[in-house]
C-alpha cells in the first residue's frame, strides 16, 4: 500500500477533530453537557490554586479564553498525531481519539448533578471523529493510487480530498462555536440569575384563603408552577440579557426621559400581587392561560416621573428583540397592579418568561401588554405607531374576554357513573367572576361551587358534582361576572381580537 504524504495524514486528523467537536457541542445543546466545557470546568478543579492565579494575573476575565484555547491547543495537537498515526499503523490513530474521548467523558461525568445522559456529547463526538478519520484516510490512500494515472485525474482526485477535508474541518468548528458561544452566553445568564436575591415586597399579595383552592385532582392548580405556566413568543433563541447591563429607558412623549438599571430597579419599594395572564390565541377551552405570584414596581410610577404628555394615548413597550407591544397608558396609569415585574412564583423571571424584566398588566391579552425582555417604553399615540401583532391584523386595544374551562373529567374519557366532579377555572382578569354554571346535554344550568376570589385579576377555580348517569353526555360551562354579564355564547375565532363560545365537552359514562 502506497504510503499518504505525512502533510495529508496530518490534515485528515484535523478534520477529523473538527467533525468530533463540531457533532459533540451541537448535540449538547439539546441534551447532556458540553464535552468542552465539561472539560474545561474538569481541568479547572484540578489546576493547583499558583496556576489559576497566574493565569487570572494576566488575562483576567479572559482567564476562561486562555483555557479553552489551551484545551483546543491540546485537541489539535492530538489530533494531528492521531492523523499521522493512522497513517502508518491504522487503527491506531482511532485509538487516539477514542482516548480523547475517554477524557472527556470522564471529565463530564464527574461533574457535580451530571446526569446519566451527560457523556453522550462526548461519546457521539468522538464515534463521528473516528468515522470522519477513517474515512478521510482511506479516501487519501485511494488518490495516492491514481498519482500514476494521467496527471488531470490525479489532480482533480487530490483536489477532492483536499475539498472534503478543509470543507468537514470548517463547517465542523464553525459548528462548535456556534453552539459553544450560544450555550456559553446562556450558562452565564442562568449563573447571573441564579445569584440574585430578590427584594421582600413593600406591598405583599395577601395570603391564599384556603376557600381559594378546591381539592379536585386534575383542576388547574391556582398558582400555576413557573415549570407549566404556558409560554408564547417569537422569539427562536431566548434573548440573553445580562442584568448587570440591562437597562429600562422610558422616552418618546414624556417631559422627563427616564432610564433605570436592574439594581436601581430591585431598590424600589416592590409590589407583589397574583395576577392571571393570557393569550389572545387561546381558543375556548385552550390551555394558553396561567397564574403567578409576580414581583414587580408598578409602572404607574415610573410612567409618573417621566411624566407623559397630555395627549399620549399609548406605550409601545419594546423587547431586546424587536419585539412591540401597544398598550392603552390608562391601564399603566389607572389604580391596577401593571408592574415592570422582575420576579415569578418567588423566583428571578426565568430566562423564557422575560428575564430580567417583562411587563404584567391584568385585563389585557398578552399580546398588547406583557412584554418579555422589555427594555423600552416609548410613550406615544396609536395614530403614530403600530405594535407587532397589529401589523400582523390583530386588534389594536386586546381587552381580556371573560371565559371558563372545563379542566376534569378530561373530553372524550370514559367515567363511571354515579357522583362525577366536573371542574375548571374561570377568568375575566380585571373585573371578576361571580358564578359558574355547567349544562349537562340540554338539562337545566347548574350552579358550581367556587373557589373565593383571590382578587379581581385572577381566575378562580369552580366545581360541581354531577349525578353521571349511562350514557355518552356533553358538558358545557359558562361564567357571569360581577358585573352580572353572562359570557359571549358566540363561537368566535380567536382573530383578531379573542376568542369567545362556550367550552363543552363530550364524555362517556
Ligand atoms: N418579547 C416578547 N414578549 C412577549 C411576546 C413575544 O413574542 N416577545 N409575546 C407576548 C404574548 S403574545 C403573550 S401571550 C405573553 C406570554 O407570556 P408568557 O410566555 O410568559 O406566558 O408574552 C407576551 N410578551
Ligand atoms: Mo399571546
Amino acid at each position: 500500500m502506497r504510503r499518504i504524504p505525512w502533510a495529508t495524514g496530518a490534515l485528515a486528523g484535523i478534520a477529523a477533530a473538527c467533525v468530533g467537536l463540531g457533532v459533540g457541542e451541537l448535540l449538547a445543546a439539546f441534551v447532556g453537557t458540553s464535552p468542552l466545557s465539561g472539560v474545561s470546568s474538569f481541568v479547572i478543579d484540578l489546576t493547583p490554586g499558583w496556576l489559576k492565579e497566574f493565569v487570572i494575573s494576566f488575562a483576567g476575565t479572559a482567564d476562561k479564553v486562555v483555557l479553552i484555547l489551551s484545551l483546543l491547543v491540546v485537541v489539535a495537537v492530538t489530533a494531528v498525531l492521531a492523523g499521522l498515526l493512522e497513517r502508518v499503523r491504522p487503527p491506531w490513530g482511532s485509538a487516539l481519539l477514542g482516548l480523547l474521548a475517554v477524557v472527556a467523558v470522564v471529565a463530564v461525568s464527574t461533574r457535580s448533578g451530571a446526569t446519566p445522559l451527560a457523556p453522550l456529547p462526548a461519546v457521539v463526538g468522538a464515534a463521528a471523529s473516528i468515522v470522519a478519520l477513517r474515512l478521510l484516510t482511506r479516501r487519501a490512500v485511494r488518490e495516492e493510487r491514481v498519482v500514476d494515472a494521467p496527471a488531470a485525474a490525479a489532480g482533480s482526485t487530490r483536489r477532492s480530498f483536499l475539498v472534503t477535508s478543509i470543507a468537514a474541518a470548517v463547517i465542523g468548528a464553525a459548528a462548535a462555536a456556534t453552539a459553544q458561544t450560544v450555550s456559553l452566553g446562556s450558562r452565564a445568564i442562568e449563573t447571573a440569575r441564579r445569584a440574585i436575591r430578590l427584594p421582600q415586597p413593600a406591598t405583599a399579595a395577601p395570603p391564599v384563603p384556603p376557600g381559594a383552592i378546591l381539592d379536585v385532582p386534575g383542576i388547574s392548580p391556582l398558582i400555576t408552577p413557573n415549570a407549566d405556566f404556558y409560554r408564547i413568543d417569537t422569539a427562536v433563541f431566548l434573548p440573553l440579557l445580562d442584568p448587570a447591563e440591562w437597562t429600562l429607558k422610558i422616552t418618546g412623549m414624556v417631559e422627563h426621559p427616564v432610564e433605570i438599571g436592574y439594581d436601581q430597579l430591585l431598590a424600589l419599594p416592590m409590589t407583589e400581587s397574583r395576577i392571571t395572564i393570557g393569550c389572545v390565541s387561546n381558543p375556548v377551552g385552550g390551555p394558553y392561560i396561567s397564574t403567578a405570584t409576580w414581583l414587580g414596581y408598578p409602572i404607574r410610577n415610573l410612567l409618573a416621573w417621566a411624566k407623559p404628555l397630555p395627549d399620549a394615548d399609548m406605550v409601545l413597550s419594546k423587547s431586546s428583540d424587536g419585539f412591540t407591544a401597544g398598550t392603552p397608558i390608562e391601564a399603566l396609569t389607572d389604580d391596577r397592579d401593571a408592574l415592570l415585574a422582575v420576579g415569578m412564583n418567588g423566583a428571578p423571571l426565568p430566562r423564557e418568561h422575560g428575564f430580567p424584566a417583562r411587563m404584567v398588566v391584568p385585563g389585557l391579552f398578552g399580546y398588547v401588554s406583557a412584554t418579555k425582555w422589555v427594555v423600552e417604553l416609548e410613550v406615544t399615540r396609536y395614530d403614530r405607531v403600530q405594535a407587532y401583532w397589529t401589523q400582523r391584523g390583530w386588534g389594536e386595544q386586546g381587552p381580556v374576554k371573560m371565559s371558563s374551562r372545563i379542566d376534569v373529567p378530561i373530553a372524550g374519557r370514559k367515567v363511571s357513573a354515579g357522583t362525577v366532579t366536573v371542574a375548571g377555572v374561570a377568568w375575566e382578569q380585571h373585573t371578576g367572576i361571580s358564578k359558574v354554571e355547567v349544562q349537562v346535554d340540554d338539562g337545566p344550568w347548574n350552579e358550581a361551587r367556587l373557589g373565593d376570589a383571590l382578587s379581581a385579576d385572577t381566575w378562580r377555580q369552580w366545581s360541581w358534582d354531577w349525578p353521571a348517569e349511562p350514557g355518552t353526555h356533553t358538558l358545557t360551562v359558562r361564567a357571569t361576572d360581577t358585573d352580572g354579564v353572562l359570557q359571549d355564547t358566540t363561537m368566535r375565532n380567536v382573530l383578531p381580537d379573542g376568542a369567545t363560545g362556550l367550552h363543552a365537552i363530550t364524555v362517556e359514562v
